[in-house]
């Protein structure tokens, strides 16, 4: 694969293909060559990088792979480019509205029509999001271009987000096509820049630049559009510096407070792994399994 097959902001000195990777067709996976970060980037640049469930069924996969891969502590979701048809640049536009449909959207794609039932209307993307969320990893939108409708929404729940300072646009269109992203999109994004800001995004659908999203906290970095990548992979560097640990703590922290108890129950589930590590926990499953009381007594109340 040519660096232009990929995208013009693509090194490819800096990566190699992630496993499985020479089977998507709507998206493609990348690993650094150390194996500590994931490149994984929306490929149908021809429609600004709009999602079939086709796409989100190789994006799920992929984040999740990612997510499995013990080396790997940051990931990268941005969109190839840029465009062959008119050299437009996208992060994602949303669902590919061609194939939504009132009775349910075509699994497969336009070429072979298959509807499958079972699948029908599911809107998986959420699946994706959830995933990004809780994956304990950071996952850094790359944004060299558009990020509208869905995509926006994307964006939102990512961890960090850089933009591109000349082809970095924000728009979101879903109260135009008549779709509503009624979670992370518009109730997170409310949280992250305040609900005047938030509520204009998506009522009045107006298109904004990488540096009023900035402004507005909707995003942490605007760089020069050919530093892109070199700037994301960077800011990746700078996170694998830290413990792993303190970082997967600190975004479930961070996510906690808006998560309910689906949040709490990450966090705890963090909480008693760390438990578990300890030669306290230790004396509680061996008291069990000796068939004892358990001895506390080497483990303070800290206060
Ligand atoms: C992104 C926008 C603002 C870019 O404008 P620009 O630069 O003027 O380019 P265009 O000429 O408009 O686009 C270039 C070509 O790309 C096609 N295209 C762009 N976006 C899409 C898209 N989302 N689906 C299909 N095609 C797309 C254009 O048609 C054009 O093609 P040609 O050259 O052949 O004319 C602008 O393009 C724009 O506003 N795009 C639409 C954004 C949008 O409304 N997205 C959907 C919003 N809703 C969601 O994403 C929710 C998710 C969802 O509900 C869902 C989930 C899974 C599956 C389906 C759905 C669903 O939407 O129902």
């Amino acid at each position: 694969m040519t660096n232009a097959s990929v995208s013009d902001l693509f090194d490819p000195a800096e990566w190699m293909l992630a496993p499985g990777a020479d089977a998507y067709t709507d998206i493609t996976a990348h690993v650094s060559n150390d194996g500590r970060i994931a490149r994984i980037a929306f490929d149908r640049p021809e429609v600004r990088n709009a999602f079939r469930p086709h796409t989100v069924d190789e994006l799920f996969r992929a984040l999740d792979g990612a997510r499995q891969d013990p080396r790997i502590g940051v990931v990268l979701l941005t969109g190839n480019g840029p465009s062959a048809k008119d050299g437009g640049w996208a992060f994602c536009s949303g669902g590919d509205q061609r194939i939504r449909g009132r009775d349910g959207y075509k699994y497969s794609d336009e070429a072979d029509a298959v509807q499958d039932p079972a699948r029908a209307g599911r809107l998986h993307i959420l699946e994706v999001q959830r995933l990004i969320r809780f994956m304990p990893k950071v996952v850094i939108a790359v944004v060299p271009g558009w990020a509208a409708g869905g995509g926006h929404s994307l964006h939102v729940v990512c961890d960090l987000t850089i933009a591109s300072a000349e082809h970095g646009r924000f728009k979101q269109t879903d109260a135009d096509v008549g779709s509503f992203d009624a979670g992370y999109g518009s109730a997170y994004m409310a949280r992250q820049t305040g609900q005047k800001f938030a509520r204009e995004v998506f009522f009045l659908a107006e298109e904004y630049s990488a540096e009023r999203a900035l402004q507005a906290g909707a995003v942490n970095r605007v760089v020069p559009h050919a530093e892109l990548e070199r700037e994301a992979i960077a800011m990746a560097r700078t996170i694998l510096t830290k413990s792993p640990t303190a970082i997967r703590m600190l975004k479930f922290a961070f996510n906690a407070v808006d998560d309910g108890l689906m949040g709490q129950q990450v966090f705890a589930g963090e909480a008693t792994r760390l438990a578990y590590g300890t030669d306290e926990a230790v004396e509680g499953r061996d008291s069990f399994l000796e068939k004892r009381e358990p001895d506390w007594s080497p483990y303070p109340w800290h206060y």
